[in-house]
């Protein structure tokens, strides 16, 4: 999608530090991280959020959870756990409009989260 930041970021476009990659994934570090570990995972498809998406985009989405697992483990989060925040819609507190995961840890964290 044109002018999307999160497309340009996948495409290489715009620079990022990498984490992962993948046909269908591309994952990359916070600019701002709020953990010492915080890591966006992105589709390389443009979908705005979850609400956005289709029978046909959700096929891309069957190995999310493995490719969160995968980026957990990679980033020393294995033991520990990590938290997985996926903000949907601006109220939630999505700035950003192409879906992403927040995967987050490397710190205590409290319960609820506002
Ligand atoms: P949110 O769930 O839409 O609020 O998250 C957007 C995130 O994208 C937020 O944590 C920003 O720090 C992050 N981000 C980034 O990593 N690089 C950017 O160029 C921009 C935002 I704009």
């Amino acid at each position: 999608m044109e002018d999307c930041l999160f497309c340009k970021i996948a495409a290489g476009e715009i620079p990022s530090t990498k984490v992962y990659e993948d046909d269908h994934w591309f994952a990359f570090r916070d600019i701002n991280p709020s953990a010492p570990v915080h890591v966006l995972l992105i589709p390389r498809q443009h979908v705005k959020n979850i609400l956005a998406l289709t029978d046909e985009t959700n096929k891309n989405f069957s190995d999310f959870f493995l490719v969160v697992k995968k980026i957990a483990e990679q980033e020393g989060l294995g033991d520990n756990g990590f938290r997985l925040v996926i903000n949907t819609g601006a109220e939630a507190g999505q700035t950003v409009f192409h879906f992403h995961a927040h995967i987050i840890g490397g710190k205590a964290m409290g319960w609820p989260p506002f």
